[in-house]
């Protein structure tokens, strides 16, 4: 029969079962062939086995601490107390590379270091990092450091805490990679256009102990970034950023660069003024200016720059536990959910949750992380997809965008049904 899954009924569920769920976990799945305790000798050894705070919809604690071991390092903060010595050096660009989203069809984006999203950065908790970032476009850029506590000179925001950088500039960024979790950075000039034109990367901040490492025991890590981009208009939005900063750059080496003409004034006082004597915000209607727009017409959804069918599938075992970190790069809300599983949300924003929760779909806004546990107890392949179906498509046709699977290794060996690549259903 063509029926047979690998293994099927013997599935290892210790550490997945509660003593006090077994019962009704038993009675749940007693008539799908599954795993069931053989006897009243066998579940009482299976039940002594599972962890005590361990159930289904239910919780689970972390591993003792001492009070309060949540609480994340104190930073240093000032680049000056940088070490001089073993501070680790990261180099990063940003270049405008053709991008292929999907098979057949690519797009212009602004990558850091030719890559969509940008490379991952790994850091250890505590440790210095000095991050060249070297501008080859003719736009201004910057970097923003998305939920790490530094130096507000580093932060990475025009205006606010430094000027941006310029062509054929680099600036450099000190900082404590403090607190530990997924994170992420990004460009903050011109943020609705660049970041979304995949100037968007993960940030991962190694903590010394890790308690999700320590209680969920998972081998293997992903990072899914997820990004939505508006295609469409990205050329035109991008000529048009070009040629206004080739503008600037030529008033500016002329001299005849003045504050109005920047737009950037040295206080609000002296904006107010400006406008007394009749100059004209660029938000003002009549001034018809196109500008990059917060609100864009968005037509392929990505994961680490791929839209099915691109995209990569997340690899798993029977009885192995994964860790998948999600960073939300794009400037929508996504609501990923995993068909057959019920996974635990261990982290949100990077920051470990005082208890992990059971749930199979997960809710990230903008520049949002989560990280997820996936206990692997169901073999088979299984859709994983931002449930907001309207992403499921590329270009408008479903299925497409934000999907990918969760597949287990032993289903190379199975003789049932194989996923088909489906573009237009
Ligand atoms: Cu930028």
């Amino acid at each position: 029969m063509s029926e047979e899954k690998p293994e099927a009924g013997v599935y290892d569920r210790r550490g997945f079962l509660h003593a006090g769920a077994l019962g009704f976990a038993g009675a749940m799945v007693a008539g799908n062939g599954l795993d069931v305790p053989k006897g009243p000798a066998e579940a009482v050894t299976r039940a002594a086995e599972a962890k005590a705070t361990d159930t289904r919809g239910g919780v689970r604690a972390w591993p003792d601490r001492p009070e309060g071991w949540w609480r994340h390092q104190t930073p240093v903060l000032s680049p000056t107390q940088a070490p001089v010595q073993g501070i680790r050096e990261i180099e990063l660009d940003v270049r405008i590379i053709r991008h292929e989203i999907v098979p057949g069809y690519s797009f212009h984006v602004l990558a850091f270091n030719g890559q969509v999203p940008g490379p991952e950065l790994r850091l250890n908790e505590g440790e210095w990092v000095k991050v060249y970032f070297t501008n080859r476009t003719e736009l201004l850029h910057t970097i923003h450091w998305h939920g790490v506590d530094l130096q507000y000179e580093q932060d990475g925001v025009p205006y606010t805490t430094q000027h941006p950088v310029m062509p054929n500039a680099t600036f450099e960024y000190t900082f404590q990679a403090i607190p530990a979790g997924t994170r992420l950075y990004h460009c903050h000039f011109g943020t609705p256009l660049h970041m979304q034109h995949a100037m968007h990367g993960a940030l991962i901040i190694e903590p010394e102990r890790d308690p999700i490492k320590e209680e969920f025991g998972y081998t293997r890590d992903y990072t899914l970034v997820l990004e939505s981009f508006a295609t469409n208009d990205s050329r035109d939005d991008l000529n048009f950023m070009l040629e206004r900063m080739k503008q600037r750059l030529w008033l500016m080496k002329e001299g005849l660069l003045d504050d109005e003409t920047l737009a950037v004034f040295e206080t609000k006082q002296a904006l107010l003024e400006a406008i007394e004597a009749g100059w004209d915000p660029p938000y003002l209607p009549n001034r018809n200016q196109k500008r990059e727009r917060a609100a864009q017409d968005y037509n392929f959804f990505a994961i680490n720059g791929k839209a099915y069918p691109l995209t990569e599938p997340i690899m798993i075992r029977r009885g192995e536990t994964i860790r998948v970190r999600f960073v939300n790069g794009g400037g929508l809300m996504h609501h990923m959910h995993l068909h057959g599983h019920q996974f635990w949300q261990v982290a949100e924003d990077g920051n470990v949750l005082r208890s992990p929760l059971q749930i199979n779909t997960i809710s990230l806004g903008p520049g949002k992380t989560a990280d997820i546990v996936i206990e692997g107890y169901n073999p088979g392949y299984w859709t994983f997809h931002d449930h907001d179906t309207s992403r499921v498509t590329n270009n408008g046709m479903y299925p497409g965008g934000m999907l990918t699977m969760l597949v287990y290794e032993e289903m190379d060996d199975y003789d049932g049904y194989h996923p088909k690549i489906a573009l237009d259903e």
